[in-house]
């Protein structure tokens, strides 16, 4: 099986704890907050990579997590941050929160990186929070959770030029014949289950890449035959070329199915129907092929460049090669749909933090807060006195009194619950 679709969780490391020590030196009378930070967690770095083909790995090991950094330590001594971990995925992979739908990143350069997951950044240790009032606190931070996700992955196959047509009209056999790319081929309908690619060298050195794909029968868009799924791969070529079996083998008309493929190209995507093609009049081998290319060239000869071939026999190769590797040369760059690029995704402007009640509990969201509740160490009067300040700070405490807060009554954030004191 091919993989080309999986979810997966992502997990930056969580930072270390800072440290709260005491500096206890003999000629030192009233020795100083002395407690190190902890480390950062490692991020989770995705990068592409040539020499993948599928999303397979995906489909066996769906959780990633990066180390977590090291704590601080006494003396001041830092905790060590974490390794990031780096994932490799194919080239050709788009990434998206798999909540929001946001585009995260379209991976379409061999060795391109992006972070996908943070990690936490490492807690303060005491020696930060030495105030002239309270020269020798006995609070730290614990480190900050690492950012965690569900991603979606799909990959879209790279190709200069992408081979559409019916099954059995020899889209196989031709790719086969021009590059070293070895699908199968059969006598039967959907022999190619899964997108093959070929690189193309031309003598003078120049080189393209081309993908053949399943077969397309009339109502694919609607899921005929093996549907649309793999139009997806010549989303991003720069060129179709067309392959019509002119013999008309078993009663077909390559007339007719000219315009049929062209109807489901439109009805997945528009701007797939509206890519350039070249036709490949295949199979002149065939006694049936000469009228029928007569009756192709009667049709469409004034908007398309026709190539008879036979792809059994190599006749008609090098013309349609050549004529491909000089059409590309004027094609732009393959740049992902529009609907794709970063630019157009929508932030939602998130408020700061929220306060709700639900049965007589007191709910506060956001994850700023929370994320100040999780570097809290609950246990430690300072530290909840700190939280205690953040709250003010933040205008949560004014927020609870106006939704009508009393004394007594409870307060939950997350997981974490308190009784609220004036
Ligand atoms: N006579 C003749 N037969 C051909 C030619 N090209 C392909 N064939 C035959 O047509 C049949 C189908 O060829 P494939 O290359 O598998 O066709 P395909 O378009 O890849 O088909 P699917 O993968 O099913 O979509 C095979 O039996 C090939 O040997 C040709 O130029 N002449
Ligand atoms: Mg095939």
């Amino acid at each position: 099986m091919f993989f080309d679709k999986a979810r997966i969780f992502v997990k930056g490391g969580d930072g270390g704890n800072g440290c709260v020590a005491m500096r206890r030196e003999k000629y030192v009378p009233e020795g100083g907050p002395w407690g190190g930070d902890g480390g950062r967690g490692g991020d989770i770095v995705f990068q592409a990579d040539e020499g993948l083909r599928t999303l397979v790995d995906f489909r066996y090991k769906r959780h990633y997590k990066a180390q977590r950094g090291k704590h601080g330590e006494g003396k001041n001594r830092y905790g060590l941050s974490a390794d990031d971990l780096v994932v490799r995925l194919p080239v050709g992979t788009v990434i998206r929160d798999d909540d929001t739908g946001e585009l995260i990143s379209d991976l379409v350069r061999n060795g391109q990186q992006v972070v996908v997951a943070r990690g936490g950044r490492g807690g303060r240790g005491n020696a930060h929070f030495a105030t002239p009032n309270n020269k020798a606190p006995k609070l730290a931070e614990k480190g900050e959770p690492g950012e965690e996700r569900w991603l979606s992955l799909e990959l879209k196959l790279l190709a200069d030029v992408g081979l559409v047509g019916f099954p059995n009209a020899g889209k196989s056999t031709l790719i086969s014949q021009v590059s070293a790319a070895k699908p199968k081929i059969a006598n039967y309908p959907f022999t190619t289950v899964t997108p093959n690619l070929g690189v193309i060298r031309v003598d003078d050195g120049r080189s393209f890449v081309m993908a053949d794909i399943p077969g397309l029968i009339e109502g694919a868009h609607a899921g005929a035959g093996l549907g649309h799924e793999f139009l997806r791969h010549v989303e991003r070529t720069r060129l179709l070329i067309h392959v019509l079996d002119t013999a008309g083998s078993e009663g077909r008309d390559p007339v007719e199915d000219f315009k049929v493929t062209n109807r489901e190209l439109i009805l997945y995507n528009p701007v797939i129907g509206s890519r350039p093609q070249v036709i490949v009049a295949n199979k002149m081998d065939l006694p049936e092929a000469a009228e029928n290319l007569t009756r192709l060239k009667e049709a469409y000869g004034n908007d398309y460049e026709i190539f008879p071939i036979s792809a059994a026999t190599g006749s008609g190769l090098d013309p349609l090669i050549y004529k491909v590797a000089a059409l590309l040369e004027d094609l732009p760059d393959i740049t992902p749909p529009e609907e794709e690029t970063a630019d157009h995704v929508v932030h939602r402007a998130e408020p700061r933090f929220s306060v709700s009640r639900e049965e007589g509990i007191f709910l506060v969201g956001g994850k700023e807060i929370k994320r100040h509740v999780a570097m809290t160490d609950l246990e430690n009067d300072e530290a909840v006195e700190r939280l205690q300040w953040i709250f003010k700070r933040m205008g949560i405490d004014d927020a609870l009194k106006e939704a009508g807060i009393k004394e007594g009554d409870t307060v939950k954030i997350g997981d974490f619950e308190f009784e609220y004191v004036e």
